[in-house]
């Protein structure tokens, strides 16, 4: 329906399979790699990831406590907001619901922390209920330094600068905070099919 629907109204008229190339982007074979400051050095025995509801209740996994969790392997298309997006990534990764049913949350905000001090908002439906995943693995190897590893959030569905890279930390929030780019100008949510690039958008 939805891809009738865009077809009909004239708006396929990038590169790229019927319907899934959003507007003003085009698709590309390359992953490119967009960081704002160098590539954290992390190694597997330091690593942890932590989530903390709105109440102050934590839990933390060390690498192999993670890696022990269940996991999907997902194929997704990413858009980044430089206009560049790519088809059928293939990721592997622990879905967050699974991660937020650990704590239990009434929080209605999602505050994404990387290593190196990264930040991203998201409403919380938007990493609920199979959206989001803490990604390890990419095409079939473990995700490369560059592109986030050992673990980076994964929410496909909005622009990729969501995409939180080296993840640290999950705080659930009752109120929103702008995460880093959210806070320079980039658009709070980040809808690729409505483009929403920048405030205002
Ligand atoms: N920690 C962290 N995560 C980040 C970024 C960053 O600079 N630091 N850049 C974001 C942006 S703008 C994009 S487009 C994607 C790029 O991911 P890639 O380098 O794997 O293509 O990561 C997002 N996640
Ligand atoms: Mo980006």
């Amino acid at each position: 329906m939805a891809l009738i629907t865009r077809g009909f109204r004239g708006r396929q008229r990038t590169e790229g399979p019927l319907g899934r190339i959003p507007p003003g982007q085009y698709a590309t074979t390359e992953f490119p790699v967009l960081s704002a400051g160098p590539t954290p050095r992390l190694s597997f025995e330091e690593w942890r990831l932590t989530v903390a509801n709105e109440h102050g209740r934590e839990q933390s996994w060390n690498w192999e406590e993670f890696r022990s969790l269940p996991a999907e392997q997902v194929t997704v298309d990413i858009h980044c907001v430089t206009k560049w997006s790519k088809l059928d990534t293939l990721w592997e990764g622990v879905s967050v619901d699974t991660l937020l049913d650990t704590v239990g949350t009434g929080a209605s905000y999602l505050l994404a922390h990387s290593y190196g001090g990264y930040t991203t908002n998201l409403p919380i439906e938007d990493v609920r209920d199979g959206k989001a995943w803490i990604a390890y693995g990419y095409a079939g190897e473990p995700l490369d330094p560059q592109h986030g590893g050992p673990a980076r959030l994964l929410v496909p569905h909005l622009y990729f600068w969501k995409s939180a890279k080296w993840v640290e930390r999950l705080e659930l929030r009752t109120t929103d905070r702008s995460g880093f780019w959210e806070s320079y100008g980039y658009h709070n949510y980040g809808d690729p099919w409505r483009e929403q690039r920048y405030t205002g958008d």
